[in-house]
């Protein structure tokens, strides 16, 4: 039987603050945003918390920019120590009344990471979903320092789109996005205007969900300090209260009428489930999603039956219709995601009962709409929305060049796992050690492993304007996210699979396993296609027991990039790689 924990702050007392809107045309496209700490109020209960953030707050501005009009930012790096997150293992996975310590403030017994304590300020940023130059999209080891500079040209030949930015630096992403480093860019274009969709403020709202945790005092009582805590049991932080634009389950007063919500999941670790009630009954007919990462569906899709999932990184651009509400009509979005998430459903009927100690679930609580005023604006929803994009023909995907990547995790003695991805490659007779297996009816192929941490050499040289078909194995029990920079992709299948891996089949480089293509008895996940993945993404779920074949193509820049699990503490731990995009007539001259 689930167990409960009272919430130590009041739900829904906090206005939802919007972020501060940085209009690129009105400068012209040039941009400065410092990077700074600064205080920040998560609830009004709290003390005021330290942070690191764009311009000093959480989130950073909300940018906006023209499609074809390039933005040039200075992200003038001035943060300055001590780092204001205590990092800590928790000694035991459960409290002394088997809470689960992830589900609890405070460091649970747990020493601060003095490393973590000792960070002073570097930083890179990665706009996320751009289509930007290599030398400007963040390599996560071309690292600025405080006062170095770092001047990124943003070119915005691309679709009208929620983009984010954050710090991407190599093994700390997870402390800095953390520490308040994040925030929404929006790309807009007249297309979109033609089609009559809220622009701005009021019926415009950016929401960036994220989860906090927070230190307690010697008397028990919550300070503001952040605190990114993890346990012997459980490698990824999964906060218990949910912050959205930075605060606390905020409240937001809407008039009766259409809103266009535009959601970003800018969490570490936490996939959100998001069901939208009214008087304890599902309302989720009043949303209809229109956009995913890379911006519009070629038509509005309902949200999926137990409600909208977004992992790490995933945006969801929604049409939410109030308008038939009478003032004083509140409306609460609640998570029925567990945590780590595994794919598993839960039934939007019982939404209501969704938090669960186990699942590292203790709030479901999210955000609240309150209805106020009379006036009503209901608009029209456009049948078709754009036709930009249509699924690769059979024949380009037939010719196109397939690549393989494993998932797995590597479990290592008395030290924390490592998630790693495994590039693999078509073995031939001659190549000896393990060897990767995956059967299909009556055919077999049979791979080594060419890749297994992020600095072994690089094995993927896309060419420009080819389409490639990339399969991601997961071998693992949870859900990965996995984000590929530069340009979208479209998702082709998601393929059940069951396999076998012989007992120490998971080295530090190698990998035996036996993958079989078909259902296992026992998995009870759908491996379906949801209406809303089926436009054009940048970071894809991949469940456990599952193969992801997406069509890929580079389009337009040259250059080292990178792939990755958008699970921070996971991309942190060596789920990511990275890639080389080349112009054909470079080919040949590649070694
Ligand atoms: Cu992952």
């Amino acid at each position: 039987m689930m167990r409960m924990v009272t919430p130590p702050l009041a739900p829904f007392v906090d206005r939802l603050p919007l972020p501060s809107r940085l209009i690129a045309t009105e400068h012209d496209g040039q941009l400065t945003v410092r990077i700074r700490a600064g205080e920040h109020r998560f609830h009004r209960d709290l003390p005021a918390s330290s942070i690191w953030g764009f311009e000093g707050t959480v989130p950073g501005p909300l940018i906006e920019a023209e499609r074809g009009q390039p933005v040039t930012v200075e992200w003038r790096n001035e943060l300055e120590g001590p780092f204001p997150v205590s990092d800590t293992v928790a000694p035991q996975p459960t409290d002394a009344d088997g809470v689960p310590v992830q589900c609890l403030p405070g460091l649970s017994g747990g020493e601060p990471e003095r490393h973590t304590a000792g960070l002073t300020g570097h930083t890179v940023v990665h706009l996320h979903g751009g289509l930007t130059p290599a030398s400007y999209d963040g390599w996560a080891e071309n690292i600025f320092a405080p006062g170095q500079p770092a001047v990124f040209h943003y070119p915005m030949d691309q679709r009208a789109a929620l983009l984010w930015y954050h710090d991407h630096v190599m093994g700390i992403t997870k402390f800095d996005v953390y520490a308040g480093l994040a925030g929404l860019w929006i790309v807009r274009e007249d297309r979109e205007r033609d089609l009559g969709l809220p622009e701005g403020p009021p019926f415009e709202v950016p929401l960036l969900i994220q989860d906090r945790n927070f230190d307690l005092d010697e008397q028990g009582r919550l300070t503001g300090r952040l605190v990114h805590k993890t346990d012997p049991e459980v490698m990824e932080a999964f906060a218990p209260f949910t912050v959205v634009n930075g605060k606390v389950w905020p409240v937001l007063d809407v008039q009766p009428a259409t809103y266009r919500l535009r959601v970003l999941n800018g969490s570490n670790a936490r996939t959100y489930r998001l069901v939208l009630l009214g008087d304890g009954a599902p309302e989720l007919e009043r949303i209809t999603q229109i956009g995913t990462d890379h911006g519009l569906l070629r038509t509005p899709v309902p949200v999926p039956a137990d409600g909208l999932l977004l992992a790490s990184a995933e945006r969801a651009d929604l049409l939410v219709d109030f308008s038939d509400l009478a003032p004083g009509s509140e409306l609460t979005v609640l998570n029925t995601a567990a945590a780590p998430f595994d794919g598993s459903s839960f039934p939007v009927a019982d939404a209501e009962n969704a938090a669960d100690l186990e699942s590292l679930l203790p709030y479901p609580q999210v955000l609240r709409f309150r209805v106020v005023g009379e006036a009503k604006v209901r608009r029209p929803i456009p049948r078709e929305l754009v036709t930009d994009y249509e699924l690769p023909a059979a024949e380009a995907l037939a010719r196109a060049r397939r690549r393989a990547i494993a998932l797995v995790e590597h479990e290592r003695e008395d030290e924390p796992s490592m998630l790693t991805m495994r590039e693999l490659a078509v073995a031939t007779d001659a190549d000896g050690g393990p060897r990767v297996s995956v059967i299909d009816g009556g055919e077999t192929t049979r791979y080594r492993v060419v890749a297994a941490h992020f600095e072994d050499m690089t094995t993927f040289f896309p060419m420009l304007g080819e389409y490639e078909v990339w399969q991601l194995i997961n071998l693992t029990g949870d859900t990965h996210p996995i984000h590929l920079h530069l340009d979208p992709f479209q998702i082709l299948a998601r393929h059940p699979i069951r396999y076998e891996i012989p007992e120490d089949g998971i080295g530090d480089r190698d990998l035996a396993a036996t993958i079989t293509l078909g259902r296992d008895p026992d998995d009870e996940l759908d491996h379906a296609i949801d209406e809303n993945e089926r436009g054009l993404k940048d970071t894809i779920r991949v469940n456990p027991n599952e193969i992801v074949e997406i069509a890929v193509r580079f389009t337009t820049f040259s250059g080292r990039y990178m792939y990755h699990c958008h699970i921070l503490e996971h991309e942190d731990r060596d789920m990511m790689r990275p890639f080389v995009t080349m112009a054909p007539e470079l080919m040949p001259f590649m070694a």
